[in-house]
Formats: structure tokens, C-alpha cells, sequence
């Protein structure tokens, strides 16, 4: 067996998957000690989007909470974990509203959680009360993590509002669409996204005309290198949304420079677990299975295919 030196091991969103996230922490070596999973020299470090989509939602977020507050991990928030606390706060400007708007999408891509915690429970607000005390980011110790794009200027930003603690201030999860801080922290959490036309229709029918940026792309203002479009988009008339071509596009935020290596999760990858580019890879993939993949990050400063590792594939 590989000797893992001390380090962090960057999860990918569990959406729910508890099943997938204890099997690949005892493939880590991770062990229950009857108070959460541990590694004897290691920590695991989370992507967020632990909730939404899949079946164990409420013991996923057990499990990670345990290992947290016992300090055998870390976590970074996800768009999910923020589309919750949204989803319970009162607009402050017209309070009778949340500022997720009850509709009929959003509820259905919460239910199987609200169901699990019960809305409005005291469990519903303990979780609630958790989810506040997550980071936007980690910044330390040679490695910098963040659920969806790591914007050095939304980071910035953000912390002029609200230091370097990285904790979402109620100011901040308020910050009204079109705002500076609003939108820094949708770069953040959701990442920047470009126009795209046609418009597209999800699997499931919603209509879009933005689509998600690969911000990591070494031809960012190519239009088939830069839109990430869903698998399975279609045109408004329901046949396959055509190849992308090579339209200019303008990058919406400026590609990552710095040394210091960024792992992160959201973009549903396919394929391989692979990095990107020698400082950023991506820990959320999708295969032809179930599969939750983690990155097993030892210090380096230049990232590398051997350190990822992923449970519940049958490939
Ligand atoms: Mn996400």
C-alpha cells in the first residue's frame, strides 16, 4: 500500500451519495473511530455540494459535519449549500419573500432534502446554522480550493466585505442580483458562464441562454472550447443542440495565473480524471457508474494524474 505523507485529500460533490463517500474514505484509509471517519495523518478537504440530487442527503451531511467539527476535515461551501440558506432567508427588502424564490424548479431540486430534514424542523436549522459556518475558499498551506472557479478579483472583492475569514456575511447572501459582491460570489460558487445563442433547453426542459465557462481553457475565446453545455442540451425545437464552432467569445474573466495549485469541484467532468492544466484540476466526475473521485494532494505544487482516486466506478 502507497505511504500517503501528511496532506489533504480534496473530495468531489457528493450530492447525497453517503454510500460513495464512506466507501472511497476506507479506500483512503480513513477509518470510523465511532465519532466521524479520520486519518491517522491526513485530512480530507470538501468541494461542497454536498446535498440535492442523490438518495443519502442527510447522512452525507452528517458524516461531513462530524468530521469537520472533530477536525478531521475541512469544507469549502457549494451553490447547493448556498441555494438552501437562500432558500430559508427572508429578503430583507421585501421580507414576505425568500431570496430563493419558492418556484416550482427550485423546490424540486431541494425536495429529496427538505423531505429528509423536514421543513422547517429544528434539524432543518441546525443544518442551516452549519451550512453559515462554511468558507468560501481555503487559502493555505500551499494550495487553494474553491467549489466552482477560483476568480482572483471576485476574491478580492469578496474580501473587502468580508475578510479572510471567508465567511458569507447575511449582507452578503443578500446582495442583490447585479450587484458587485452578487456577482463575485456567483463567479465563485457557480462560476462565470458566457452567452450562448441559440438558446439551449436542459434534459429536463428548462430553457437557458447562458452557459457555464471553462475558465481553465487554454483557448478561452473560442466558442467550442469555452461553453460547457449540459449533456443532452437541445435546440427549442427538441432536436440535438449543434457542434459549437469557433465563434469568438469574450472570456468573462481572466485565466489563472498564479503558482499556487487550485482544485475544485461543480463542472460534472467526463472521462479519466485528469488535471487541466499543471495548478487546476477538477474533482467532480462523471462516469458510466456512480463514482466520487478526490484528489490526494501531497504538497506539490505542480499537480499530477496520479493523485486522483475514485471509489464506485466498476470501470
Ligand atoms: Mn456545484
Amino acid at each position: 500500500m502507497q505511504i500517503q505523507q501528511a496532506g489533504y485529500d480534496v473530495i468531489g460533490d457528493i450530492h447525497g451519495e453517503a454510500d460513495l463517500l464512506e466507501g472511497l474514505l476506507n479506500k483512503m484509509g480513513y477509518a470510523n473511530n465511532g465519532k466521524c471517519w479520520r486519518h491517522r495523518n491526513r485530512q480530507a478537504l470538501f468541494v461542497g455540494d454536498l446535498i440535492d440530487r442523490g438518495p443519502q442527503q442527510l447522512r452525507t451531511v452528517q458524516i461531513v459535519q462530524a468530521m469537520v467539527v472533530n477536525g478531521a476535515a475541512k469544507i469549502v461551501m457549494g451553490n447547493h449549500e448556498l441555494n438552501a440558506l437562500a432558500y430559508v432567508t427572508k429578503d430583507p427588502a421585501t421580507p414576505d419573500k425568500f431570496l430563493r424564490p419558492h418556484t416550482e424548479h427550485s423546490r424540486r431540486q431541494h425536495e429529496v432534502f427538505l423531505n429528509a430534514v423536514s421543513y422547517g424542523s429544528q434539524l432543518h436549522q441546525d443544518v442551516m446554522a452549519w451550512f453559515r459556518t462554511i468558507p468560501l475558499w481555503f487559502d493555505a498551506d500551499g494550495l487553494r480550493v474553491v467549489h466552482a472557479c477560483w476568480d482572483s478579483p471576485s476574491i478580492e472583492l469578496l474580501k473587502k466585505s468580508i475578510g479572510d475569514s471567508a465567511m458569507l456575511t447575511p449582507d452578503l447572501v443578500a446582495a442583490k442580483a447585479g450587484s458587485d459582491e452578487h456577482g463575485a460570489l456567483a463567479t465563485v460558487l457557480k462560476g462565470p458562464e458566457i452567452e450562448i445563442s441559440p438558446p439551449f433547453l436542459y434534459p429536463e426542459g428548462r430553457r437557458s441562454i447562458t452557459s457555464r465557462f471553462a475558465w481553465w481553457s487554454a483557448t478561452p475565446t473560442q466558442l467550442s472550447s469555452a461553453a460547457l453545455l449540459p449533456a443532452g442540451a437541445r435546440l427549442e425545437d427538441g432536436t440535438p443542440y449543434p457542434a459549437l464552432g469557433d465563434d469568438k467569445v469574450t472570456p468573462p474573466v481572466e485565466p489563472y495565473s498564479d503558482s499556487v495549485p487550485v482544485l475544485f469541484g461543480h463542472y460534472w467532468r467526463r472521462g479519466t480524471p485528469a488535471t487541466l492544466t499543471p495548478q487546476l484540476a477538477c474533482v467532480d466526475f462523471v462516469t458510466n457508474n456512480r463514482a466520487l473521485v478526490a484528489y490526494r494532494w501531497q504538497g506539490e505544487a505542480t499537480l499530477g494524474n496520479g493523485a486522483f482516486v475514485s471509489y464506485g466506478d466498476k470501470q
